[in-house]
């Protein structure tokens, strides 16, 4: 019989705080349903009074779809033993009582400039312990991401679908209706180590910096270039989608720092965007950096920072990082001289 996720997450429920994880993605998976069917219906119901005007922590334009599915997780967040929610779509984490082992960051609409093209966006999230000790407990936050203790991202698309870890491989799970729920269908993904297949938004390539214009460039040379084979390009502009395609068949997705105002570190956020899809991948087999270091063991500057993002098959994210290095070795040497 195909495993439900209930009965997953009660399988490895061995302490307190992993019986919190179960509690909490469950409550998540109730709510990423609800998300999923207004998206599905195309009727996203009002719930707090914001016009297409409204603009979130980072300034970006918040849909009702974004307020809509920020309010459906925040309110699972409530019912969950989590006790701190940090959310893109709020300034500020907030505090949910004193029980619970569990801080939720979360991107509650991640890819939400695509809801009106009918291309998957999802939901992605990560769940860190509370630092008992601390007097604050959004200290939750400043951990670095090998401290997740799960994460994992729904995708909205043609299927409902749930990618988790929680830190012994990374499944998949599809949501089969009311009466079924979420049921595993496929269990530890595996990343090929080697991919000719890259990911990047190359409109900003006259923003990009030597090192990344000279890696795409040198795939775009194909066999007739350095590295002797033939590429393809896929970049959907939706994380979510861009991640599950590279744990289904591999590829590599970078989204760099680059020179335009603003985007010193790339677009992503750490904790809820590039730390999930992070644990996610390693748990997958891949590899996920900044570029040089490995995200997971990165130490977040503050809830909605960014950071450069480079994952996917483990040989093309060293290929890429052997790139980026020797722009920095480049520069050193311009400078010196
Ligand atoms: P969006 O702004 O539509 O929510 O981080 C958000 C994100 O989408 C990612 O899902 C996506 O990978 C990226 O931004 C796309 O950014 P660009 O449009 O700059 O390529």
């Amino acid at each position: 019989m195909t495993a439900s996720l209930a009965s997953y997450l009660d399988d490895f429920a061995s302490s307190p705080v992993l019986r919190d994880v179960g509690q909490t993605v469950l409550h998540l998976s109730a709510a990423a349903v609800t998300v999923h069917r207004a998206i599905a219906s195309g009727r996203v119901p009002e719930r707090r009074s914001v016009g297409d005007t409204s603009s979130n922590a980072s300034g970006e334009t918040q849909k009702p779809l974004d307020v809509f599915a920020d309010d459906t997780f925040l309110a699972a967040a409530s019912m969950s033993p989590v006790r701190l929610y940090g959310s893109e779509e709020q300034e500020e984490p907030i505090e949910l009582g004193d029980e619970g082992h569990l801080a939720l960051a979360i991107d509650p609409l991640d890819g939400s400039s695509n809801i009106e093209t009918n291309i998957a966006v999802g939901t992605i999230f990560s769940l860190l312990p509370l630092d008992v000790g601390a007097t604050d407990p959004r200290s939750a936050f400043e951990q670095p991401g090998d401290r997740q203790v799960a994460a994992g991202f729904f995708i909205y698309g043609a299927q409902l679908l749930l990618v988790l870890t929680v830190g012994s491989g990374t499944m998949t799970f599809i949501w089969r209706g009311d009466s079924v729920g979420f049921v595993l269908m496929r269990e530890a993904h595996a990343i090929p180590p080697e991919t000719r297949e890259y990911s990047i938004n190359s409109s900003n390539r006259r923003h990009w910096t030597p090192g990344t214009r000279r890696y795409i460039e040198d795939a775009e040379a194909g066999e007739e270039g350095p590295r002797t084979w033939n590429f393809g390009m896929r970049y959907a502009g939706s994380l979510v989608a861009d991640t599950f395609r590279i744990l289904q068949r591999g590829g590599v997705f970078l989204y760099p720092g680059d020179r335009r105002k603003g985007y010193a570190s790339g677009r992503l956020r750490q904790i809820y965007e590039t730390n999930p899809i992070a644990f996610c991948i390693e748990q997958a087999g891949g590899s996920a950096t900044d570029g040089h270091r490995r995200m997971l063991e990165l130490s977040p500057a503050d809830l909605h920072g960014r950071s450069p993002f480079v994952f996917g098959s483990k040989k093309e994210v060293e290929v890429v990082a052997a790139y980026l290095t020797a722009e920095e070795r480049d520069a050193a040497s311009a400078s010196a001289a």
